[in-house]
Order: C-alpha cells, then sequence, then structure tokens
C-alpha cells in the first residue's frame, strides 16, 4: 500500500491480483483518492481499503465460476469498486452545482387537485453531491413562493402554476453556477422546462444543464431534439450517477466516461452504459432537506397523501419488481427491488420529528408492501419505540399481501390510508398488462383493512389498447364490489402511453402515438380534459363517458350503503379535517374555488 501526500489529496494505488486483470480493462492498479490533510486518517482508510478490496476480488473470484462473459465481468468488477470501496475518488475541483425544483402545475377544469410537496428526488441527489463535497444552492420554486400562483398558458390549455416563475428562478441563480441539475417527474413539466432552459441559456450560456427523473431518463431522446439548450441526461437512480458525472466534469475527462448519462457529442446524441442499481440502499445519504425551503412547506401542511398534518415524504424501499406494460418503472429503475433496514426507516423518522417536528410521513415507495414479514418488522420497530406519528402508503400493488393481523399491526403503529392499484377487473387484461394481482386476495385484503379501520383507495385504469367491452364490464363489477365492501375511494384514469412504458415502445413503434400538447398534458389530466383514446375499439368520447360513469357508480353506491360517510366528509369539510381522498378532494376544491377569484393573471406564457 503506498500513500503520497500531494497537495492534500492522498492517491492510493493497489495491484490487481493476475487471474482477474481482465475485469478491470486490463489496468494494473485500482487508484483512488482521498482529500484531507491529516496523514493518520488516510493511513487508516488505506487499511480499511485494502480489507474491502480484498472482500471484493473474493466476490469477483466467486462470480467468475458463473459467468465467462468478460464484458458482464468488466462491469460487475467495477460496479463492486464503485459501490463498496469506502475511499470516493475525488477531484481537487470543487463544482458549484444549483439543484432546481420547478414549480407544480394543475388543471383546475379537471379533477386535478396536487398541491405541491418537496421533491424527495432532489433532495436525495442533493445529500449525495453534498457528500461528495461540492457546493450546492437550491432553488425550490413552490418552496420559495409559497403563496404564489400564476396562470401558465400552454400550448394546449390555461394550468395554474405554484411557485417561482422562471424569470424568478433564473434571477436566483448564482452566476458562478458550473452546472445546473434539474428533475423531470411528469411529462406536463416538459413545456415549463424547455421555456425555463431557453431562458437560462440566454443569460448564462456557460453553465452545463443536468436533467434527470422519470421523464428524463424516459424520453431524453425527444428532449435533446426539441431543446438544444440540454446538455446532458442521467438515467434511472440518480445518486452515483451524478456525483461520478460531477467528477468527470471536474476532471476535465470527456463525457463517455461517465455511466448512466444521455448526451450530446457533436451533433450526435450518445449514451453511456447504465450502472447497476445501487444494492445497499441503507448507505444511501440521506435526503438534504436542511438544504431546501422545507418550513413552508410543512407550516402549509403541503403533501402528496392526505392532509394529516405536517408531512415529508420518505422511502422505505427501491425499485419494483414487476414489469406492467403501462408502467415506466422498470425502464427507469431496472427490475430490482431492495427494501431498507426498517429500523433505519425508523431512525429517518425520529429524525424528522425532533428536527421538523413532522407528525405525517407519506411513503412515495413503487411498491411499498411487498412482505408480509418486512411490515411486521417495521410496525414492531415503531411500537418499540413509541413513536407517535402517522403515515400513509399510497400505492401498494402487493397490498394483498396485507390480512387482518398485518392491517391490525399497520394501523396501531400509525398507518391511516393504503392504496391497492388493481387497475383492471379482467384476468384478461391483467395478464396482458402484466399486473401481478388476484382480485379474490384484494378484496379479502380490503375487508381486512376496513375492519382494521384503515382508510383505503384503489387505482383504475381503462382504454388499455387491446381492452374490449367484456373487460370493461368486468372492471365496472370489480368497481361496484369495491364500493359495497365499503373502499373509500377510486380514481379512474384514462389509459395514456407514458414514455417509458413497454406499451409507449410498442405504439410508437406503430406510430400511434403522437407528441403533440394533448399527449404531454394527458399525464396531468383526470376527466377528459386532455385525452386520448389509444383504444383499438373505442374512442376518446365513449372512454371519457365511461370514466364518469365508472366514478358516478361508485360513490353513489359507496354512499348508498354507508350514508354516514356523507356526514363524515361534511363534518371534517367543516372541522377542515382530512381522513380520506375526497376529504381531501373537497378541500382541496375548495382552495381552488377561491384562488381562481384572487389568482394574479399573467398575460405571458413563463
Ligand atoms: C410519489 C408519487 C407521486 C406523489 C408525489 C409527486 C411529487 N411531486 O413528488 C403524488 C401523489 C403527488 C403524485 C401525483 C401525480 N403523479 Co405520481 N408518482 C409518484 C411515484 C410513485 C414516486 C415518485 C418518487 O418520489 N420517487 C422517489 C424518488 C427518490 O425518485 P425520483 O424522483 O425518480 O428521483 C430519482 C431519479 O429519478 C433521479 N433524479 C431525479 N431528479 C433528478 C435530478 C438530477 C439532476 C439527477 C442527476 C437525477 C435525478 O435520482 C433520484 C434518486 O435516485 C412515481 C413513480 C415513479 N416511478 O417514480 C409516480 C409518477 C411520477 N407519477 C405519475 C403521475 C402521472 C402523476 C399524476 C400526474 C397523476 C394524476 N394524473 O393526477 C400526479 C401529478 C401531480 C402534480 N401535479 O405534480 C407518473 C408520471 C408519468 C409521466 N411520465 O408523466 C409516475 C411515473 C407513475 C407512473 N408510472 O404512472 N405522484
Ligand atoms: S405499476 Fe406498480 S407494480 Fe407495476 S411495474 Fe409499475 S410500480 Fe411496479
Amino acid at each position: 500500500m503506498k500513500l503520497l501526500k500531494q497537495n492534500k489529496i492522498f492517491h492510493y494505488r493497489k495491484r490487481i491480483p493476475a487471474d482477474l486483470k481482465d475485469c478491470f480493462s486490463n489496468k494494473i492498479f485500482i487508484a483512488r483518492s482521498l482529500q484531507t490533510s491529516d496523514l493518520e486518517f488516510a493511513k487508516k482508510k488505506g487499511e480499511t481499503v485494502d480489507q474491502t478490496l480484498e472482500g471484493i476480488f473474493k466476490t469477483i473470484r466467486k462470480q467468475r465460476s458463473f459467468s465467462t462473459d468478460v464484458k458482464y465481468m468488466k462491469n460487475f468488477a467495477s460496479d463492486l469498486i464503485l459501490k463498496r470501496l469506502p475511499i470516493k475518488k475525488r477531484s481537487q475541483k470543487k463544482l458549484n452545482v444549483c439543484l432546481i425544483k420547478i414549480p407544480t402545475f394543475e388543471a383546475p377544469q379537471s379533477f386535478s387537485y396536487f398541491n405541491s410537496v418537496p421533491s424527495l428526488g432532489l433532495a436525495y441527489i442533493a445529500g449525495s453531491i453534498r457528500e461528495a463535497g461540492h457546493n450546492l444552492q437550491i432553488v425550490d420554486a413552490p418552496g420559495e413562493a409559497i403563496s404564489q400562483y400564476k396562470y401558465f398558458n400552454t400550448e394546449h390549455c390555461k394550468l395554474w402554476s405554484h411557485g417561482l416563475t422562471k424569470e424568478e428562478i433564473v434571477e436566483r441563480i448564482n452566476p458562478d453556477t458550473d452546472v445546473i441539475g434539474l428533475t423531470n417527474m411528469f411529462l406536463h413539466e416538459w413545456e415549463f422546462i424547455r421555456n425555463l432552459l431557453k431562458l437560462l441559456k440566454q443569460k448564462h450560456p456557460n453553465m452545463t444543464v443536468v436533467m434527470g427523473g422519470e421523464t428524463a431518463t424516459a424520453w431524453w431522446d425527444y428532449m435533446f431534439k426539441n431543446c438544444p439548450e440540454l446538455d446532458i441526461c442521467v438515467l434511472g437512480e440518480g445518486e452515483d450517477a451524478m456525483v461520478g458525472l460531477l467528477e468527470t466534469l471536474a476532471n476535465g475527462e470527456t463525457l463517455d466516461s461517465a455511466s448512466s448519462i444521455a448526451y450530446r457529442d457533436r451533433g450526435k446524441i450518445l449514451t453511456t452504459e447504465r450502472m447497476q442499481r445501487i444494492k445497499n440502499i441503507n448507505d444511501i445519504a440521506l435526503p438534504a432537506w436542511d438544504l431546501f425551503p422545507i418550513k413552508d412547506y410543512l407550516d402549509y401542511e403541503y403533501g402528496s397523501g392526505v392532509n394529516r398534518g405536517r408531512s415529508l415524504p420518505m422511502l422505505s424501499s427501491r425499485g419494483c419488481p414487476f414489469q406492467c406494460t403501462f408502467c415506466s418503472s422498470p425502464d427507469m429503475w431496472t427490475t430490482r427491488y431492495f427494501a431498507r433496514d426498517p429500523s433505519k426507516v425508523a431512525d429517518e423518522i425520529e429524525a424528522y420529528q425532533k428536527k421538523y417536528d413532522v407528525n405525517n410521513i407519506n411513503f412515495n415507495d413503487l411498491t411499498a408492501v411487498l412482505t408480509k414479514k418486512w411490515i411486521v418488522e417495521f410496525c414492531s420497530v415503531v411500537l418499540d419505540r413509541k413513536l407517535n406519528f402517522s403515515w400513509q402508503l399510497p400505492s401498494g400493488t402487493r397490498s394483498e399481501a396485507v390480512d387482518f393481523e398485518a392491517a391490525e399491526l399497520l394501523y396501531k403503529s400509525g398507518c391511516r390510508n393504503f392504496g391497492y392499484a388493481p387497475e383492471s377487473g379482467s384476468p384478461r387484461m391483467l395478464n396482458k398488462i402484466k399486473k401481478k394481482v388476484k382480485i379474490d386476495s384484494l378484496i379479502t385484503s380490503l375487508k381486512s383493512a376496513l375492519k382494521a379501520n384503515l382508510k383505503t383507495h384503489a387505482n383504475i385504469i381503462i382504454g388499455f389498447p387491446e381492452e374490449k367491452i367484456k373487460d370493461l364490464f368486468l372492471t365496472y363489477k370489480l368497481v361496484l364490489k369495491m364500493a359495497i365492501a365499503g373502499l373509500h375511494g377510486v380514481s379512474v384514469m384514462m389509459f395514456s402511453p407514458y414514455p417509458g412504458s413497454s406499451y409507449y415502445k410498442e405504439l410508437k413503434s406503430r406510430n400511434k402515438v403522437t407528441v403533440d400538447s394533448t399527449y404531454i398534458y394527458s399525464s396531468l389530466d383526470r376527466s377528459g380534459v386532455s385525452a386520448r383514446s389509444y383504444s383499438n375499439h373505442f374512442n376518446t368520447r365513449f372512454i371519457t363517458i365511461l370514466q364518469w360513469i365508472f366514478l358516478l357508480s361508485f360513490f353513489s353506491l359507496m354512499y348508498l350503503v354507508r350514508p354516514h360517510r356523507i356526514f363524515k366528509h361534511f363534518k371534517n369539510f367543516l372541522k377542515k379535517n382530512q381522513e380520506t381522498i375526497m376529504d381531501q378532494f373537497l378541500a382541496e376544491k375548495f382552495k381552488q374555488m377561491k384562488r381562481k377569484f384572487s389568482i394574479k393573471k399573467i398575460n405571458s406564457t413563463q
């Protein structure tokens, strides 16, 4: 082991064992560096690296006996090194990075009513960038103008935009910024982002613009062609990829040495190999909420679930093992699923309670409830530590894993709202869309959840290309069955092929997807304002009418069977209390109505 002091950077080199050379691109050394002025500390770190490397070599040897594919082995080896080496390669140069959270958009003419929520994705990215030692600025459009609502005139319809305008965002960016980072989660955010980047590059042509998130991962091709101001897209899970990219930029290396990105190179759009997903998700730096203006989000009680007070979003797991054909998750996260250690999740909640006085957590997990074992463990930790908070699980593919015992435990530990996602009631369609859900077990689970006093919600999608009238009838039957069983609320959405989904790829290859503003705003739509049918059998009008029939039938039947719920909504509305999605809907729609009278009009498109 060699440690050389050089401008406060200690370089560490280890010779690669002869039998493993082909796994390391024929390099004879693994070289890392550590930025510190403390020789003792560097020595200790060096020793730990030595031990870790021996472990890594052992793992690679084991893996080699299973695989003789050199390319695969190279990726496997470099991935292990990246993930497990405790010394992180650091350039001397620290970059100035500015992360931007754009405003939130609502379509008040539809059922859409979502308020702004702190960006969990950006907070995670911020945590990792800070850990890597770069300088960070955050411009959080909703968080920095929490009571500002303006009209946003799109090519398609008039939306409301919550937060700073694009001019205000650009004004706030530190002129010394090297790298701008944005998140593009929703398709409907694209028009604003494109306008923002145009303005930003007019003022700061030398800043490098990096975009990540669900839509950027799936749609970079279209974005690069339609926005010359966009420089780089980070694909998939962002933490390691962004830190690696900053390292590449700081070192002045060419972009092909960074993983998991799409970028421009002399008129061409190129991509680099995707990194493997982070396996030890317990080690990912926690969201850097302290850098975000979350005080107002908390004081205004903004959150993605039912309003149960001061809320923060969290993840208890990453990824989803399923491959539903309408969903972009397999493309974004692959099908690898990792759950966090329940006690680490509880630690994080405890920290938020102490630091921010948070009393509700909304889990943003894709598939939060995968095994009963995890739920039991998590609830037990919460109960043992006597943590007092409410929590919500909006999406839950394997929610059927919840029986009465689990449901009771969920309630006792503070869980109040729980989502099911059957999507369809037709076994033929469930098979077609690869939704691994059994309707009978879902109904049994729903009854257990209701018995345990949980407030429940379910998501339905209609208008899949192959869906026939018989399938729609079966879905309608399911909707009615859930209403009788006592489900508290249902969302009935019209199918739209989101970028990254299998359906998108298939329909695009058959020229069935027209990318125009109707398409872009379809993701925001909830009641036919920006709808387009992709059905082989029914037109948009028919599906929109069905959407209304499904919703009206569900709620009429549900209230007919349980009329006391109407009084409960009324009481909750007057007391400004929320328990169910309907309570949230009524409160948010009332807020929207009041806003309509006070909103400042801006004539120019943002
Ligand atoms: C929680 C959630 C919500 C919450 C909170 C949303 C929010 N603003 O944070 C609520 C309930 C409010 C919500 C609402 C909606 N949602 Co939603 N939601 C999700 C869900 C399940 C998880 C998002 C999340 O927090 N993930 C965890 C974080 C850590 O991951 P992340 O944000 O992706 O960040 C990582 C990477 O993307 C990357 N990254 C992100 N940003 C950046 C930036 C940089 C610079 C870099 C380098 C990397 C990077 O690194 C991060 C860490 O690894 C996703 C599903 C999914 N696959 O993501 C759907 C999803 C995003 N929602 C979706 C939709 C359609 C909606 C609605 C439009 C539904 C509707 N019609 O009402 C509304 C719109 C609300 C609005 N007006 O803003 C779609 C979007 C599809 C699309 N292409 O547009 C998704 C993908 C689900 C799906 N497949 O259908 N949603
Ligand atoms: S819809 Fe849900 S279960 Fe299906 S792939 Fe997407 S996240 Fe997984």
